[in-house]
């Protein structure tokens, strides 16, 4: 094993009082590195040393078994005696300095720091990775204060962003929880390399399928992350023709809860890109329904029953499911702002896709919304600070339509200059793009920003192949010509290479 070259993405740390009786210790390791665990912790508190280092000499052994690293927590004698990879120590436990002293520079060491001071001094003491925690209250370790959320993380990476060194966050860390936290690391620059896990992990009935679960979550967050950074054009068109495949071949599910006027038109075009439309509103279905869709469109045209909206996302997004909001004319009146705000505050929004209007109102950047329609032509830079601001304001994906539309969420911007005139002289089109946005999303959960651009796209090349054909000469043909080429693009998607006006904004 070719030591200081880690993989931190799923790392372990044991604890034996948390084995489910039936199992054992050993049992609970080895499932779980049969689960792609990539670096193991032995953590024990209250062992003397004589059992520790057996103990340990067993997990060594097991550990190689599966090529993984293992560290011992605290004890460097320990991890001396069995020839462990490194050790992991605590701000209390023996200085960083002496430590190294000890264990040469081959070893790896790691430190658990709660302060942006506590990263610089381990950093400039030369550890090979930070334990940064506790993210979250957890019953497995009693005495934790304040713990520092995704946004305490997210600013000790930012300390460290110029000097960093490679990073895990711990505590209270599971399934639930793991993909929104690396994706609220991100500062930019940098982001968490791993999640570091014990009670998620040694508690499972069965730790191999509990990390197969985690190590898809995660590593599928960071390379999102990875390509997030620097995304091209190019990458958002690929992505696009890829994404429309996935429709087709997976037919997800997107439950529509949308107005009264679009209703037809948007499960038409649902499954004219591939995917299977369901409009129900009942709430006595809702949870039934959150497990088999792939995705959840909120429409604010028709506000009947709000509380069963916010109940319907709720549920889709504890099934991971992504939910699309499309706050229809959410400035126009009081009750659509108070309804809005809870939406906002009270579900876990994936995308949000309004027109210029809604998008700008929401922003408090001067926007006015008059009902359904968009106030027009307004400035490009005011476009891209008003997506990037509610993107990180909200933590979600904004897309913006109107002659240009925009997509953000929060770092990447693009532009999409495609789009026919009839689209605003027809009732709902920015509904159906909503729809549409849902479908990708619904199918393509490695990267929402390009799901959402994938799904603009495909709606604004449809409308100008549509507009081109030669009995359209209004928006009525054109309104059924849109649905037949929704279907034909979906079906060859590499058309939207061919049409695509797309910019990334730097
Ligand atoms: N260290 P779980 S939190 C061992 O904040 C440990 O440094 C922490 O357990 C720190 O994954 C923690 O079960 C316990 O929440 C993490």
């Amino acid at each position: 094993m070719s030591i200081k070259k880690i993989d931190y993405s799923l790392y372990l740390v044991t604890d034996r009082s948390l084995v489910p009786s039936q199992k054992t210790f050993l049992g609970q390791i080895e499932r779980a590195l049969e689960g792609g665990v990539t670096l193991v912790q032995l953590r024990e508190k209250d062992t003397e040393t004589g059992s520790f280092i057996q103990l340990a000499f067993e997990v060594k052994e097991l550990t190689r078994k599966y090529g993984v690293p293992l560290l011992i927590n605290d004890r460097l004698d320990v991890a001396l005696a069995i020839d462990a990879e490194g050790v992991h120590i605590g701000q209390d436990d023996m200085p960083l300095k002496q430590a190294r002293l000890l264990l040469g520079p081959k070893k790896i060491i790691g430190v658990s720091c709660n302060t942006e001071q506590e990263a610089e001094i381990a950093i400039r003491d030369g550890a090979d990775y930070l334990g940064i925690g506790a993210i979250w209250f957890t019953s497995t370790k009693k005495n934790i204060k304040t713990p520092l959320g995704v946004e305490g993380l997210q600013r000790i990476l930012k300390s460290m962003q110029e000097a960093p060194i490679p990073t895990v966050a711990i505590g209270g860390i599971s399934a639930k929880n793991a993909c929104e936290l690396i994706t609220g690391s991100n500062t930019g620059k940098i982001h968490v390399d791993g999640l570091a896990i014990v009670s998620a992990i040694m508690a499972a009935e069965d730790p191999k399928i509990a990390c197969q679960e985690l190590f898809q979550l995660i590593s599928s967050s960071l390379s999102s992350l990875g390509l997030k950074l620097n995304t091209t054009v190019d990458d958002a068109l690929d992505f696009a023709v890829e994404a429309c495949k996935k429709i087709k071949s997976t037919t997800p599910m997107v439950h529509h809860i949308t107005n009264y006027v679009v209703i037809n038109d948007n499960a038409n075009a649902t499954l004219a890109v591939g995917a299977s439309p369901i409009m129900s509103t009942n709430r006595q279905e809702l949870d039934q329904l959150a497990t088999v869709n792939g995705a959840m469109l909120l429409n604010m045209g028709t506000l009947n029953d709000v509380d069963m909206m916010i109940l319907a996302a709720q549920v889709n997004a504890r099934n991971k499911n992504p939910v699309v909001l499309d706050p229809v004319g959410c400035g126009a009146t009081t009750f659509r702002k108070e309804t809005l705000a809870r939406f906002l505050n009270e579900c876990d929004l994936t995308v949000i896709k309004g027109n210029a209007g809604e998008i700008l109102s929401m922003a408090g950047l001067g926007g006015k919304s008059r009902g359904v329609d968009s106030v027009g032509e307004n400035e490009e830079q005011l476009m891209v600070n008003a997506v990037k601001l509610l993107a990180r304001q909200n933590n979600c994906v904004i897309g913006l339509t109107g002659p240009t539309d925009y997509v953000s969420d929060g770092d990447r911007v693009f532009a999409i200059d495609n789009g026919h005139a009839y689209l605003p002289l027809i009732t709902g089109s920015g509904c159906m793009v909503s729809s549409i946005v849902a479908c990708f999303a619904a199918a393509n959960k490695d990267d929402y920003l390009l799901a959402t651009v994938a799904g603009i796209l495909t709606v604004t090349v449809a409308s100008e192949i549509a507009a081109a054909r030669d009995y359209v000469n209004g928006p009525g043909t054109f309104r059924a010509a849109l649905i037949d080429e929704l279907y034909n693009v979906s079906n060859s998607p590499d058309l939207i290479k061919h049409y695509a006006k797309l910019r990334c904004i730097k």
